[in-house]
């Protein structure tokens, strides 16, 4: 089944705050009035929130007039991912996914996962759909590393309880199971949220994240915004931003295929605003 992103439940005028998008309205009782200000009194006060805009361009992202009136683009939560003409659905719930095809369990996640984050993905680009998943569990060195006389190379991808963040694709085998198809080593910057979405309108899926930092004292905001595209053997990052981002989401927009970021104010403070696109070096 051709995997393609469909509109979602919500629309992203959801993000922006009813009064700036409705417009003015009438109020008639004093007691509504009064009920609309202390609502919107305590909105300010307890969730001042933006939202800031980029597109991808050949040279990195570019912020954006916001278009709210955009179709929100978001992961499908089911797919034929076995090939059998029957959708299987994902089950995330207490930390565990299971993939489930009716009332049976074609597979679970190992016990020892945390699973932050499930949607079905066709980031490896072979035009069948898996499910892409967000993971936390113990940290291991490289294979590779471990018998290095000096420390391995991702030594440090891991928090104080030496837990490590981790992208990982379960899909169909083509040989009568589904399994790992793809999983990634300890992440240097954990990833707090992901998506995907053809973003340059190329026919092929790209990886957005939001990112921050092991430990971090804040890890409902994010540190950073990168794009990812799959080169064949895992992800290459091709563009990046700074900003402390509660929450992504995507649109089709004017300008094409738009990335909304939620800003938290409050949590700016001292911050330094959006520095502009740049290009990762690593
Ligand atoms: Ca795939
Ligand atoms: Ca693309």
């Amino acid at each position: 089944m051709p995997l393609s992103p469909r509109p979602g439940p919500h629309s992203s005028a959801s993000l922006v705050s009813s009064s700036a998008l409705n417009g003015p309205q009438r109020v008639s009782s004093p007691i509504a009035r009064w009920l609309l200000i202390l609502g919107l009194s305590s909105l300010s006060l307890i969730s001042p929130v933006r939202l800031r805009s980029w597109v991808l361009t050949e040279t990195g992202l570019r912020r954006s007039p916001l278009m709210s009136a955009g179709k929100p683009v978001e992961m499908p939560v089911q797919a034929d991912l076995n090939q059998d003409g029957t959708s299987e659905s994902l089950d995330v719930a207490d930390g565990g996914l299971a993939l489930r095809s009716g009332a049976s369990i074609l597979w679970r996640s190992p016990a020892e996962w945390t699973v932050r984050q499930a949607g079905i993905t066709d980031l490896n680009l072979d035009g069948r759909p898996e499910v892409s998943l967000l993971v936390w569990r113990s940290f291991e060195a490289l294979p590779t590393d471990r018998l290095l006389p000096h420390a391995g190379r991702i030594d440090s991808f891991h928090d104080s309880r030496g837990q490590s963040c981790h992208l990982i694709l379960i899909g169909w085998d083509g040989q009568g199971r589904l399994r790992e198809l793809w999983a990634g080593s300890a992440l240097a910057d954990p990833i707090t949220s992901f998506t995907t979405a053809d973003l340059d309108q190329d026919g092929r899926q790209e990886l957005l994240t939001l990112e921050h930092d092991y430990d971090d004292p804040s890890p409902a905001f994010a540190r950073d915004l990168k794009v990812w595209e799959w080169n064949g053997f895992g992800f290459t990052a091709i563009a990046a931003t700074p900003g402390r981002l509660l929450r992504l989401s995507v649109v089709g927009g004017i300008e094409g295929v738009e990335i909304l970021g939620q800003v938290d104010i409050q949590a700016m403070a001292g911050v330094p605003a959006d520095g502009g696109p740049r290009i990762p070096g690593r």
